[in-house]
């Protein structure tokens, strides 16, 4: 394929210095050579120190989980864009369905953190998924269309190829459910026909979507076959580098 094949691993609130710092160390250690860009979604205090340990490593980049989506000021405890980017961060996790739960975004909100993410030159993973209600009501493709024009749509044609989207239903998020291949494929195909829609086929068809929720060794396979899925954004396993590097080498 011609898009960019990502495994993304997502740290959440784990790991304190040492151990990110030993993390990023195995994962380099368990590294082959392999197509897949591979990414850290570290905590803010580790930004710093891994870029520094992948700096030779090109196909390893740092990934922030958040960010404010004002340049600066008087908002104590938060972390600017341009504040990542000066410590070596290429991409930003936003919208991720535990930042919609426990902070309340909501997608008018992410727009303007993907807006400052861009404006540093850097690319927003942006996370979109459904609850389970809505799943079983049968309403995850309105669901996720809503939140896709909300946060994306407003983008121009040359921005949105710089964002790579992450579909992560909520169901499957450290529950060890995961989504079936078919389910993932049918809502990938869902999601690229709504860009294609809006910016045309060479876009729709360059943008990168990954999977996520509940991504293990055990399925990745299976799901990366899909041809609308271009990867994983993985969290629980993204913790083992041994699990996280049989993952990256699933393709
Ligand atoms: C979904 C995913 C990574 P996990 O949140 O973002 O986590 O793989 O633990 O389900």
């Amino acid at each position: 394929t011609k898009r960019k094949q990502i495994v993304a691993g997502n740290w959440k609130m784990n790991m304190d210095y040492e151990q990110g710092r030993d993390l990023t160390k195995a994962v380099i250690d368990g590294l082959q050579p392999s197509d897949a860009l591979v990414i850290l979604g570290t905590p803010f205090i580790h930004l710093r120190n891994v870029a520094s340990i992948i700096k030779d490593i090109s196909n390893l980049k740092l990934a922030a989980q958040n960010c404010h989506q004002e340049e600066s000021g008087a908002y104590t405890g938060e972390v600017s864009a341009s504040m990542l980017k000066s410590c070596g961060v290429e991409y930003v996790i936003l919208g991720h369905s535990e930042r919609r739960e426990y902070f309340g975004e909501k997608d008018e909100l992410i727009a303007k953190k993907i807006d400052a993410v861009l404006g540093q030159g850097m690319e927003p993973i942006y996370c979109c998924g459904e609850k389970l209600d809505v799943r079983e009501s049968g309403k995850q493709n309105e669901l996720v269309a809503e939140q896709v024009k909300t946060a994306l749509f407003h983008l121009s044609a040359e921005d949105l190829q710089k964002v790579v989207i992450a579909y992560e239903p909520v169901w499957a998020i450290g529950t060890g459910k995961t989504a079936s291949p078919a389910q993932a494929q049918e809502m990938h195909a869902h999601i690229r026909s709504l860009i294609r829609d809006q910016y045309g086929a060479e876009i729709a068809d360059s943008i990168t979507i990954l999977y996520g929720g509940s991504v293990k060794p055990g399925n990745a396979k299976e799901l990366f076959a899909n041809p609308d899925v271009d990867g994983g954004l993985i969290g629980g396993a993204s913790l083992k580098a041994a699990d996280f590097n049989a993952i990256v080498d699933s393709f």
